[in-house]
C-alpha cells in the first residue's frame, strides 16, 4: 500500500519567528499537512491505487499530479487536493530557513532582467498573492513567471515545471499572527526566503 509521509521540518518549529510563529508552524505542519497526507493515503488505498515510491515521496507526486486525469474519476479531486497540499507544503518548508538568505547573482541577474529589479519582481510577486481571492498559492516558475492557482493547485497539475518557490497564502499560514492582514505576513516572509534553495532549483531546471 503506498504510504506518503510528513517530511520534518529542516529547522525547529521556532526557526522562523518573528517572520512565522512557532505557533502557526507546529499547527500548519504538525496538523495542516499531517492531514493532507492521511487523506491522500487514504484516497489512494480507497482507489487501490499504487504508487511507485522509489525515489521518494517529491518524484512520486510530481509524477501523480502531472498524470491526475489518468486516476479514477471518483479519485481524482481527493488526489488533486491532498497530494497537492503534501508537495506543495513540502516545498514550502525548503523554501524558508531562519533569518532567510540573498539570491545568487545568477537568479538575481535574471530576475532584473525580467522584472526590471529585484524589488520590482518581489512586488510583482506580492501583488499576485495580495490579488489571490481565497486560499492558494504564488509560484514562481523555472522560466521566472509568477502563477498565483487557488486551493491546493500546482502548475505542475497543469501540465506545467516544478516550481522554484512557492508561497501559500492559507489564511491558516498565517491568520494566528497576522489576523486578517495578508500583506503583513507576505512582507515578513520575504524575510525568510531561502534563496540558495530556491537558486538550486533553478540550477537544476537549467540542466
Ligand atoms: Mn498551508
Amino acid at each position: 500500500m503506498t504510504q506518503f509521509s510528513v517530511p520534518d521540518l529542516p529547522y525547529e518549529y521556532g526557526a522562523l519567528t518573528p517572520a512565522i510563529s512557532e505557533a502557526i508552524m507546529k499547527l500548519h505542519h504538525d496538523t495542516h499537512h499531517e492531514a493532507y497526507v492521511t487523506k491522500l493515503n487514504a484516497a489512494l488505498a480507497d482507489a487501490h491505487v499504487e504508487v511507485n515510491m522509489g525515489d521518494g515521496d517529491q518524484q512520486a507526486l510530481e509524477g501523480l499530479l502531472s498524470s491526475l486525469s489518468t486516476l479514477p474519476d471518483s479519485t481524482q479531486t481527493a488526489v488533486r487536493n491532498n497530494g497537492g497540499g503534501h508537495y506543495n507544503h513540502s516545498l514550502f518548508w525548503q523554501c524558508m530557513c531562519a533569518g532567510g538568505n540573498e539570491a545568487s547573482d545568477e537568479l538575481r541577474g535574471a530576475l532584473e532582467e525580467k522584472y526590471g529589479s529585484f524589488e520590482a519582481f518581489k512586488d510583482a510577486f506580492t501583488e499576485k498573492a495580495l490579488g489571490l481571492f481565497g486560499s492558494g498559492w504564488v509560484w514562481l516558475q523555472p522560466n521566472l513567471d509568477i502563477i498565483a492557482l487557488p486551493n491546493q493547485d500546482n502548475p505542475i497539475m497543469e501540465g506545467g515545471d516544478a516550481p522554484l518557490l512557492g508561497l501559500d497564502v492559507w489564511e491558516h499560514a498565517y491568520y494566528l499572527d497576522y489576523h486578517a492582514s495578508r500583506k503583513d505576513y507576505v512582507d515578513a516572509w520575504w524575510s525568510v526566503v531561502d534563496w540558495h534553495f530556491v537558486e538550486r532549483r533553478y540550477a537544476t531546471s537549467r540542466g
